[in-house]
């Protein structure tokens, strides 16, 4: 049985490298394109003036990011209650505390339980803090037998043991290469998770997760312009930054988003759509994440909304093989997080991601943080290997593939250091 599975992994691996492959890798094949201008009103007037960027041009661009790409988050849709369900002043042998929160929609006789698990430092009063989502469920990100397991829908990977889209203890853990949370401690920052198919579960299906709460009478699926997938996650995170407000141990002045690959472009529209993300960073998050689409390099927008159907809204599938249409290009989801601090990582190996295009977005969106008097990335050429940028925008490249290293943590928290505490 286990043979079996390992052998329909394989095979599901080598469809989707041979899916890949018919995409474009070579640098001089990416076409020529005119990206928009993020200091141009519609109207065609240059912004020269923060106050025009604010008041004019940002709610701009946010409109079609909201209208044309993600889809609208529902106003007014809130968590009805927070409470803390578990908690322990002695975990990791004193380095950290440790509380769960369960987060709970109600309307309509629906419910939507959402679990965060916050590891804090023992030795910070009010703790800086970085939030991010998991892929697998709270019990993978570390060795704790305390974290509770979600009932909700998980997708099946048979080498953590998962078959039935449900979790068992067989997983507990599994994830820990991705979260160095003692080195995170050990910085003097707390980290919070959640287990990103409580929000929403990450399949084609709008009859489950947060979606049904915002249906009108009768609705079954979001309208075209209405939310997909990524910016349920987005409205998970601003519902997580509630929480944080009314903690006391934690300072939600300090709270940098995270998020690696889907969850990548899920932190970067989160950056955009609350702004007391004071940090926001994305790790190799490609496609719909920092890179540029017109590039089409590697994942393209058509591949994207075939292959995952229920990320973005209706209205993005019309820019399918159709990049140079589409009225916004993701240097302006960068911009949109100006003139707060945006960190974008890349991998050598996760060309599929297309590293180039993340790093040009931050580049392209500089002049926007220029006009707050801020550094963004302003040389065109990418800096080499592990020379990591920490301007206002960084920037770093690594050896390696699509994955979240200690190496991109101690980036991180290195910019967090840098740009939240002057150090
Ligand atoms: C891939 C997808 C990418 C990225 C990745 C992930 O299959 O094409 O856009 O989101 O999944 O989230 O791991």
């Amino acid at each position: 049985m286990k043979h079996f599975f390992t052998f329909l992994t394989c095979l599901f691996l080598a469809v989707q490298l041979q899916a890949q492959n018919e995409f474009n890798y070579d640098e001089s094949k990416v076409p020529q394109f005119t990206l928009p201008n993020p200091l141009v009103l519609s109207g065609g007037k240059k912004v020269k003036s923060v106050k025009v960027w604010e008041k004019k041009r940002r709610p701009e661009i946010f409109r079609l990011f909201e209208e044309q790409v993600y889809g609208k988050i529902p106003a007014g849709l809130k968590m009805t209650s927070f409470k803390v369900v578990e908690q322990s002043d002695h975990v990791f042998n004193g380095l950290a505390r440790r509380k769960q929160v369960e987060m709970v929609l109600q309307k309509d006789g629906r419910e939507l339980l959402v679990y965060l698990l916050i590891y804090l430092p023992q030795t910070v009063e009010k703790a800086p803090l970085f939030v991010g989502y998991n892929f697998y469920g709270n019990h993978t990100i570390a060795d704790d037998a305390e974290i509770m397991l979600t009932q909700s829908w998980v997708a099946n990977n048979p080498s953590f043991g998962i078959i039935n889209n449900q979790i068992t203890e067989q997983s507990r853990g599994v994830r820990t290469n991705r979260w160095p949370v003692k080195m995170i401690l050990e910085s003097g920052y707390g980290l919070a998770t959640m287990y990103y198919g409580d929000v929403d579960p990450d399949r084609n299906n709008f009859s489950d997760g947060v979606h049904p709460f915002a249906y009108l009478y009768g609705q079954t699926q979001p309208r075209a312009n209405e939310w997909g997938a990524i910016s349920a996650w987005a409205w998970g995170l601003t519902q997580a930054m509630d929480y944080f407000e009314t903690d006391p141990d934690i300072d939600a002045s300090k709270v940098a988003v995270m998020g690696h690959s889907r969850l990548g472009k899920a932190s970067l529209w989160a950056g955009a759509v609350d702004q007391r993300f004071a940090v926001v960073i994305s790790n190799n998050s490609g496609c719909g994440g920092a890179a540029l689409s017109r590039r089409r390099f590697g994942e393209t927008v058509q591949r994207i909304n075939t292959a995952f159907p229920h990320w973005f809204c209706t209205n993005f599938k019309a820019y399918n093989d159709n990049e140079n249409n589409l009225p916004v290009d993701q240097h302006e989801l960068i911009a949109l997080i100006a003139p707060r601090p945006v960190y974008i990582a890349s991998a050598e190996q996760d060309r599929w991601a297309d590293p180039k295009g993340e790093y040009l977005s931050g580049h392209y969106a500089s002049p926007v943080y220029q006009l707050y008097g801020m550094e963004g990335l302003p040389s065109a050429d990418m800096p080499p290997l592990h020379q990591p940028i920490m301007n206002r925008i960084g920037y770093h490249i690594r050896e390696g593939v699509h994955d979240v290293t200690d190496y991109d943590w101690q980036q991180f928290i290195r910019f967090a250091d840098k740009h939240l505490f002057g150090k």
